[in-house]
């Protein structure tokens, strides 16, 4: 990715370092672009065009849905959700930056990559609901999106399981002859001292697997704090023990998660292996709609990283570049909340899922045995 030449003429206050490199900044630093009053504090490379904005637009319209399911779900109208609130910097920024092509393996907190892929905002909502207009047949608990056309995986439960189908994923493209695409993990801070993390990167590293593992430190998995989570400096450092590169972003810079985990997408495509890529960010909301974080973290911390607030610097630094005002947020907020409303009111009104769906894609062709239990089902309790 070509950086943007600082002008030697440039005004002092428009002069910046040049680009820092994420590799270069290592597993014990920080790489950063924008800091929290959205200065930037290093050369922003050149981005695709309209990337930056359609961050925002990401961004905000994933705070907005996130808030709207929350409250489906205290109304009784759908069983459970986890936002991604504070997060949808890391998200958005590290979903980005993978193609198409590759195969993408979400925890809990990356819906919005999905959308982003093209899934339909009617799926995401259905998914919830769990009745007909689901294309997952309601057989998962709601936040188990997953959409083939946008090579998007549903997470699996078990925490950081997911880690080691990417890389199984990413082994197997590798065998074919097909390591041009990539597979992207994502996993939470809790997720690297389950078993399954360490087997996945162990492997990934011997095979020089083309994954890239993304790890959303929000410093919480469930009430344990990242403090007794693990003695390691950092997160990204454990990469080392493994033979891979490790990166530490701040995950409230949108555009240096992009530009990092871009990095480590380009690398694993030449062939160069697997990136474990540490984004530090904070869970602002609960971890999920099961969950109250007062009962055992202190509030006055949350109110540190709500002034980190990844839409906040994003906006404040698209702002001052020009290429934000208060009018387009007004009409993009405007026009997203009529969007979230229509889904839900499309979605809710579907007929509860087919129970003949109870018996249909594990087989191509149905067993004699299941052909059977569908007949009986059906003769004692005519639909
Ligand atoms: C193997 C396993 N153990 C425990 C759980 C219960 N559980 C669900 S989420 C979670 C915490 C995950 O924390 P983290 O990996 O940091 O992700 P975050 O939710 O913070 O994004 C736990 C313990 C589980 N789903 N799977
Ligand atoms: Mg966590």
């Amino acid at each position: 990715m070509a950086a943007r030449k600082a002008s030697a003429k440039a005004p002092a206050a428009k002069r910046r370092a040049a680009a820092p490199d994420p590799y270069a900044v290592g597993p014990l630093g920080l790489f950063q672009l924008v800091d929290e009053d959205g200065k930037a504090v290093a050369q922003v490379p050149e981005l695709p065009e309209g990337l930056p904005e359609r961050f925002l637009e990401a961004m905000l319209f994933q705070r907005a849905l996130d808030q709207r399911m929350l409250n489906l779900q205290r109304q009784g109208r759908i069983g459970f959700y986890g936002t991604a609130k504070g997060q949808e910097g890391a998200t958005l920024g590290s979903g980005a930056a993978f193609a198409p092509e590759d195969w993408l393996f979400p925890a809990l907190r990356e819906g919005a990559v999905a959308l982003w892929r093209g899934m339909a905002l009617e799926h995401y909502i259905a998914q919830c609901f769990g009745n007909g207009a689901d294309p997952t047949h309601g057989r998962q608990m709601p936040c188990h999106y997953s959409d083939r056309g946008a090579r998007y995986v549903s997470l699996s439960s078990p925490i950081a399981t997911q880690v080691s189908q990417a890389v199984g994923a990413a082994r197997a493209m590798q065998v074919r002859g097909e390591g041009q695409h990539v597979a992207g993990a994502w996993m939470g801070d809790g997720a690297t001292s389950e078993n399954d993390f360490h087997a996945a990167l162990n492997f990934a590293g011997v095979w020089k697997a083309p994954v890239v593992f993304v790890c959303q430190n929000n410093q919480w998995a469930i009430s344990v704090p990242l403090s007794m989570q693990t003695a390691s400096e950092t997160l990204a450092v454990k990469a080392e023990a493994y033979g891979m590169p490790g990166v530490r972003v701040d995950g409230n810079d949108v555009l240096a998660c992009y530009v990092a985990v871009a990095a480590a997408v380009e690398r694993a495509r030449r062939g160069e292996g697997p990136t474990f890529v540490e984004c530090l960010t904070y869970r602002l909301g609960g971890h999920s709609s099961s969950d109250d974080p007062t009962k055992y973290r202190d509030e006055s911390e949350a109110a540190i990283w709500e002034k980190r607030d990844p839409l906040l610097r994003h906006r404040a630094w698209l702002t001052a570049e020009g290429r934000w005002d208060d009018a387009r947020e007004e009409a993009f907020l405007a026009e997203s909340g009529k969007r979230i409303t229509d889904a839900i009111a499309t979605v809710e009104a579907a007929e509860p899922v087919d129970r003949a769906t109870l018996f249909t894609d594990v087989w191509a062709t149905m067993p004699a045995l299941l052909a059977d239990q569908q007949r009986r089902l059906d003769e004692d309790l005519p639909v």
